[in-house]
């Protein structure tokens, strides 16, 4: 080739030609993220971006949904025009991606999915799969409450408990919802309302007044993340309520997920009782995932992140789901500190 352009004495310069021989070794990607909700998933879009860089071998197209599934679609079909080497998708939820899965497979374009899972008839459409047991987060999340509110001696059928939910329809919702829903079934808890609120902070804060509104004697407030978590804080107060641990004094206590920093602040002054971690920080695993699948060498189909649990004190140390013990940290000013997202 360059001798070629040597001999006919034009065409691309050698650095040119360099950059575009580094070019053609890049691993072209395309990056389907659902939205910016969240703290979560603006750090779960930082992290991705981080590691699919052209110094880690990637030329990254990315593209942001906004919540909306036909946006993801026409961005998904873009990608697979594109003919890139692998898409990546963060679905908003679980149903309706088939066609567009088969669109890409047709291309040869294997698929790596984050985060929220997708149903499909036809489980070939999913390369492999990187998230959270959103079902486990949600246990934690439950016997904790259990553990928490026998410890201080408060009966389960005083607890009157309202679940902000998150984007319908998406698995971390499916997951968390299903956890509370049976939980408070087992146990006697009154589960009396159930309202989505799309992970964001405005809906989380909308949802709650609204609730209060109705039932002034809510004194549990089960947050699908921290985002409503926060939002909900601010409409207790408003409320002119309070946010803590004490029931039986009229406090409402707020569980919440993530584990973000903005989350962890709320732990720390007391507003959240308890934040179970689902960590957004995949970067370095899709990376290895990617390599891994347009390499031909071994990956998992699909990988679980680890995960723990904060708590704004130390009356429950650990819980027990299937038979395994899991931590519940009490969170201190370092760890705050030390977060990253
Ligand atoms: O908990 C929330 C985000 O699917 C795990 O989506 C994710 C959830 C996360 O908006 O903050």
């Amino acid at each position: 080739m360059s001798s070629l352009m040597g001999l006919s004495g034009c065409g691309e310069s050698s650095a040119d030609e360099a950059s575009t021989q580094q070019k053609d070794e890049l691993i072209t990607v395309g990056f389907s993220q659902l939205g910016a909700e969240s703290d979560w998933r603006v750090a779960n879009t930082e992290s991705i971006k981080n590691s699919l860089t052209r110094e880690n071998g990637f030329e990254l197209m990315f593209d942001d949904a906004q919540q909306k599934q036909d946006k993801q679609f026409i961005a998904i079909r873009n990608f697979t025009q594109q003919e890139v080497d692998c898409i990546v998708l963060a679905p908003v939820m679980e149903t309706g991606w088939d066609t567009v899965l088969q669109e890409a497979k047709d291309a040869s374009i294997p698929v790596v999915v984050v985060d929220r899972q997708v149903k499909v008839n036809d489980t070939s459409l999913v390369t492999a799969w990187i998230g959270s047991d959103f079902s486990k987060e949600a246990k934690v999340a439950c016997e904790w409450l259990k553990s928490y509110t026998e410890a201080k001696g408060i009966k389960p059928e005083e607890l009157v408990v309202v679940d902000i939910q998150g984007t319908l329809g998406a698995t971390a919702q499916i997951g968390r919802t299903n956890g509370i829903v049976e939980a408070s079934a087992k146990n006697g808890w009154n589960l009396i309302a159930q309202v989505p609120a799309d992970y964001t902070q405005a809906k989380g804060k909308e949802v709650m007044a609204n609730l209060l509104a109705e039932h002034p004697d809510i004194n549990v407030v089960y947050a699908e993340n921290d985002n409503e978590a926060i939002g909900a804080i601010e409409a207790i107060e408003e409320a002119g309520k309070t946010a803590g641990t004490d029931i039986l004094n009229g406090d409402i206590l707020v569980i919440s997920f993530d584990a973000a920093h903005s989350g962890l602040t709320k732990v720390l002054e007391g507003k959240i009782a308890l934040d179970v971690e689902c960590n957004p920080l995949q970067g370095e695993e899709v990376e290895k995932l990617v390599k891994a699948v347009k390499g031909g060498t071994e990956y998992n189909k699909y990988t679980y992140v680890k995960e723990s649990a904060f708590a704004a004190d130390n009356t429950v140390e650990s819980v027990t789901i299937n038979g395994e013990e899991y931590d519940i940290t009490p969170l201190t000013q370092s760890i705050l500190d030390s977060r990253e997202y």
